[in-house]
């Protein structure tokens, strides 16, 4: 076979520009993989032959659709659905799907490249993929929903399977949506399969998955404690979003012994300097179920605290900030304050939360500092866990699911230790750690198979 030349990383990174045009996201999320990768592969020559990281970078396959609906006055309304499928060297398609008004092509694709090594992490055999539609689905009837999901799934199902690929919820997608899609799924197909994760327990779901991503976040955050001799208790934790992630990531750091004071949605945030306990977190479950109303109706349940619309909430002092809510919700000013204010650990509960320059900051500021493809893949592990259960047909105890998901964590902590440490330092680069270990377990799956 001819040897390639090997490309620099400037000329990686041009051809990925150039090649995507007007995907911002997608581009980030590669830039920050490539960084520690070529860096990584440098004296590797067969990687670079065998193009593996541009292969990473090029999905297996994009499929969009059209998604027509009808709503409650009898309108006909149109979506775009997508469906990413990045990559299966190491398993079937895996990832989730998101409904948000916000999602393009960009987004998916640079989730899905990240649901790859994330994925890889967990040591689970399953591959990267992530789906959704720009549908808002803000002040949708229940049947609404329903129908739109049921639309989308029409489509869908043709593209996955329980050996092909398996969706689940992200942003917008919780236990109803993939009940509905579920349902579709079977009557479409007529087959009762493990097609989706997260789905209600009475019908093959996992216990804990629900609680997964949030939990492992806590957990996650815990062990990189341990690494510095410290624990959680009394620490104070700016939170963002609201959402599932977010209120099990507050739900486990207060057990754990922490203060959590902020949480946020698309209205502002909540600053609650008594900190969240069980009985404001149960309020904040229903108040945000189904209907996901503002956190603006917090301070009356609690009027202790206090609501500052349209803010996030990276400006109020903490010892550890958790986004939790979104891409690129946290930037390079937010970064130097948290610094300033004396925050020594960032965990990433949402996907790519913090901008390249403010992981840039983090790195040099040598604080904890970790990526969300390390840290919130607990909620994919228990996908994974919920895919064994429906392949045996034998289900697990809600204990069994939570012990695995912790030493799942601290398996992924250690990947991070082994591949980032930095020498000489006695610190971790968990970025750096996460990305070569998730690259290596793809990058030698796609050299056994050759160029396909
Ligand atoms: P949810 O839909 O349950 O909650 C999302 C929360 O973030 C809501 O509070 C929402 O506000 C807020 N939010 C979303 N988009 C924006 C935006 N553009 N601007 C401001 N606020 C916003 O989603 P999840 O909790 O499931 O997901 C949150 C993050 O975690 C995402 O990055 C997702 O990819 C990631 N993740 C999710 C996993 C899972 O298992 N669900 C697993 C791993 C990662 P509002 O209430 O106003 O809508
Ligand atoms: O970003 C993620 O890891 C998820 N949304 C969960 C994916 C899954 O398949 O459970």
């Amino acid at each position: 076979m001819a040897v390639s030349d090997h490309v620099d990383l400037p000329t990686f990174l041009a051809g990925v520009r150039k090649r995507n045009p007007g995907q911002p996201e997608f581009v980030q999320a590669v830039q920050e993989v490539a960084e520690d990768v070529f860096d990584y592969i440098a004296d590797k020559a067969v990687y670079h032959e065998y193009q593996i990281l541009r292969r990473i970078a090029e999905p297996d396959r994009v499929v969009s659709f059209r998604v027509c609906w009808e709503d409650d006055r009898g309108n006909i309304r149109l979506q775009r659905g997508w469906r990413v499928q990045n990559n299966n060297a190491i398993g079937p398609y895996k990832g989730g799907i998101r409904f948000h008004a916000s999602v393009t092509e960009s987004v998916l694709k640079f989730l899905a490249f990240e649901q790859t090594f994330k994925n890889a992490l967990t040591g689970l055999p399953m591959g990267g993929a992530k789906g959704g539609a720009n549908f808002n689905p803000k002040g949708k009837s229940d049947h609404e929903i329903m129908r739109f999901c049921q639309s989308f799934m029409t489509e869908l199902y043709r593209h996955v399977g329980a050996d092909v690929d398996v969706p689940a919820g992200d942003i917008g997608v919780g236990p109803r949506e993939i009940g509905y899609m579920f349902g579709q799924y079977k009557r479409i197909t007529n087959s009762f399969t493990g097609v989706l994760t997260g789905k209600g327990v009475e019908y093959g779901g996992s216990p804990i998955r629900t609680e997964a991503t949030g939990y492992g976040v806590a957990y996650f955050l815990a062990d990189m404690f341990r690494t510095r001799g410290w624990d959680l208790d009394g620490k104070v934790a700016a939170v963002s979003g609201a959402g599932n992630v977010a209120l099990h990531a507050a739900e486990k750091l207060t057990q754990l012994g922490a203060r959590v004071v902020t949480l946020s949605d698309s209205t502002g945030f909540v600053h609650d300097r008594k900190g969240l306990d069980a009985e404001k977190l149960a309020w904040l479950k229903e108040h945000k179920a189904g209907k996901r109303a503002s956190l603006a109706g917090y301070v009356a349940a609690f009027p202790d605290a206090e609501f500052c619309p349209d803010r996030r909430p990276w400006g109020v002092e903490c010892d550890v900030a958790v986004p939790c809510a979104t891409q690129n919700e946290l930037g390079g000013d937010d970064a130097r304050e948290l610094l300033r204010n004396g925050c020594v650990a960032v965990v990433e509960g949402a996907n790519m939360p913090c901008t390249l320059e403010a992981v840039h900051l983090f790195k040099e500021a040598g604080i904890l500092y970790a990526p969300g493809k390390a840290a919130n893949a607990g909620g994919v592990a228990v996908s994974g866990l919920e895919i064994s259960q429906n392949a045996t047909r034998r289900p697990w105890t809600p204990q069994q699911v939570e012990d695995e998901l912790v030493k799942i964590m601290a398996r992924i902590h250690d990947q991070c230790a082994e591949h980032g440490e930095r020498f000489g330092t006695g610190r971790i680069d968990y970025v750096r750690g996460a990305n070569i270990a998730g690259f290596k377990r793809v990058a030698d799956a796609m050299l056994a198979f050759g160029v396909v």
